[in-house]
């Protein structure tokens, strides 16, 4: 396990020495120390990160070249993937498999990104034809400049992976800072970045705390581009900070993403569909279909069905076999999401089953899986993100109904809906106002798919073409032609 900063291809200490625990979220025990990097590590790494760009001649080297950089990353992860996948599920809790899932994901976001940039030299020019024939024009794209990424807990190498790909890809060069309860897995991001012979400067990985490490890089004049994945209020922070100097951003935030079955859905995948779409990664997913609404023909018969399985869903540590539900990523989470159940039930929802520490569980920040219902349309249980394996759902009787319950959210990241009409449910998708739909499932995401929120779920896109477009300004280059008159 890597405990320092990666500034400027060398591993360094943070300046004033401090460090942080890394905990085992499974077993509560401090599992190792990270440095914590101050303002002054941060300038350190912008000015490396500034020079790989203006200097060193990253953005020059051909798309191809770049590539091959990442294709070695992808391979170095893939090397090393049941290690990293190892790291992450003691660090983040997630059960192995899906850590493991999640690690080869990240691989193969560097080898699309690679791709990517391939093609940005087979097709660098846009001509344009003006009006005026005396002119001619094109437009050009350029990487935007040094990039600070900043991003969450829930999926801590991928998230890494979707903002470095691009952004190197494209020709940026990066300041990366993890989320302070889950940084080991970008600390070998940097460790493979640094066996594969990436140029010094051109990844920069600071651990430490957002109000230090990630202010100092949101507050920083050479910084020309921001991206950040997490929670609204520090996604409000980051625009206004960008607002400052002109920072491009990007913000990838919450959701109350809305579930809609209809009663001709099959029940039995319904409900499979309803579990993955808040049970997967103990509901720390930014796009969870937590608010699930079931059309009343079948309403009690799902509810029912969706009780009974989800007390079936095995629970403990990441690394033992068979279990699909670990601990939450932190005390604070583990106490954020009681404090949101008890406060629904103040509310007045009802809780059909979970809603506390499982049995048999001291230690580990564990919490049964939770279905509530009854749960008022004004509560904060249904209105604000949990971001913890609990559910609200209720019944609707019309399409009218359940598309108005659906969109009445300031979120809009995600939203799905079940049904075998087809027309119906193209009809239904098309009336949700959020960035990704899916019809007949939940929660599949792929790396040439537009990601990205409607409304309070956040501003641009990333992932696929669109996320290579976060890191590229337009230039216009016009000629006036030889021996015309002006
Ligand atoms: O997120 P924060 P937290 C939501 C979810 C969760 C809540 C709180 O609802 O319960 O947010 O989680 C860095 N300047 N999501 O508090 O604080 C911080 O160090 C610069 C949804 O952990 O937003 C970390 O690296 N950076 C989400 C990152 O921001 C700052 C995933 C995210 O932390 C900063 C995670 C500052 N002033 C939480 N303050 C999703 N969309 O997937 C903090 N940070």
């Amino acid at each position: 396990m890597r405990s320092e900063l990666y500034i400027d291809g060398k591993w360094t200490a943070a300046a004033n020495g401090r460090t942080f625990d890394v905990v085992n979220p499974a077993t509560e025990e401090v599992i190792h120390r990270i440095a914590a990097a101050t303002a002054e590590d941060v300038d350190t790494a912008v000015k490396a990160a500034r020079r790989a760009f203006d200097k060193d001649g990253w953005p020059k080297l051909s798309g191809a070249q770049r590539a091959k950089y990442l294709r070695a990353i992808a391979e170095g992860i893939r090397a090393r993937q049941a290690e990293i996948a190892r790291l992450e599920s003691i660090d983040n809790g997630k059960p192995f498999p899906e850590a493991d899932w999640d690690v080869a994901d990240a691989a193969g976001c560097f080898d699309f990104y690679a791709g990517l940039a391939e093609q940005l030299d087979n097709n660098p020019e846009e001509p344009i034809a003006l009006a005026d024939a005396r002119f001619t024009s094109k437009a050009v794209k350029e990487p935007i400049g040094v990039a600070g990424a900043i991003i969450p807990w829930n999926y801590p190498l991928l998230m890494a992976a979707w903002k470095v790909a691009p952004a190197l890809a494209a020709g940026c060069t990066v300041v990366l800072k993890p989320a302070e309860v889950t940084s080991l897995t970008a600390l070998e991001l940097a460790a493979i970045a640094d066996e594969i012979g990436l140029p010094p400067g051109v990844l920069n990985i600071v651990t430490g705390s957002g109000s230090i490490a990630g202010q100092a890089i949101i507050d920083h004049r050479q910084v020309d581009k921001l991206a950040f994945t997490g929670s609204g209020p520090v996604g409000s922070k980051i625009m206004a900070a960008a607002a400052r100097d002109i920072k491009r951003v990007s913000l990838e935030l919450g959701g109350k993403s809305p579930f809609v079955v209809f009663d001709d859905a099959d029940i039995e995948e319904a409900v499979e569909w309803i579990m993955f779409g808040i049970f997967w990664n103990q509901g720390q997913v930014c796009s969870a279909t937590s608010r699930v609404l079931v059309q009343d023909g079948i309403y009690d018969q799902l509810l029912a069905r969706l009780v009974e399985e989800t007390q079936k869903i095995r629970i403990g540590d990441g690394l033992e076999a068979g279990v699909l539900l670990g601990p939450l990523v932190s005390k604070r989470q583990h106490e954020q999401v009681v404090a949101a159940i008890k406060a629904a039930k103040a509310a007045g929802a009802t809780v059909a089953c979970g809603g506390k520490r499982p049995e048999g569980f001291e230690k580990g920040y564990y919490l049964e899986p939770t279905v509530l219902t009854d749960v008022p349309l004004e509560s904060d249980a249904w209105r604000e993100e949990i971001f913890g394996p609990v559910v609200c759902i209720k019944p609707f009787s019309t399409e009218e109904e359940a598309i108005e319950l659906a969109n009445d959210s300031r979120f809009g990241l995600a939203a799905a809906v079940m049904s075998k009409d087809d027309v119906r449910a193209e009809r239904v998708a098309s009336a949700f106002r959020a960035g990704i739909v899916w019809i007949n499932c939940s929660q599949p995401t792929f790396t040439e798919a537009p990601w990205g929120g409607y409304k309070e779920s956040g501003i641009g896109r990333e992932l696929g073409r669109w996320g290579l477009e976060n890191y590229l300004e337009t230039k216009q280059i016009t000629r006036f032609a030889a021996g015309e008159k002006w």
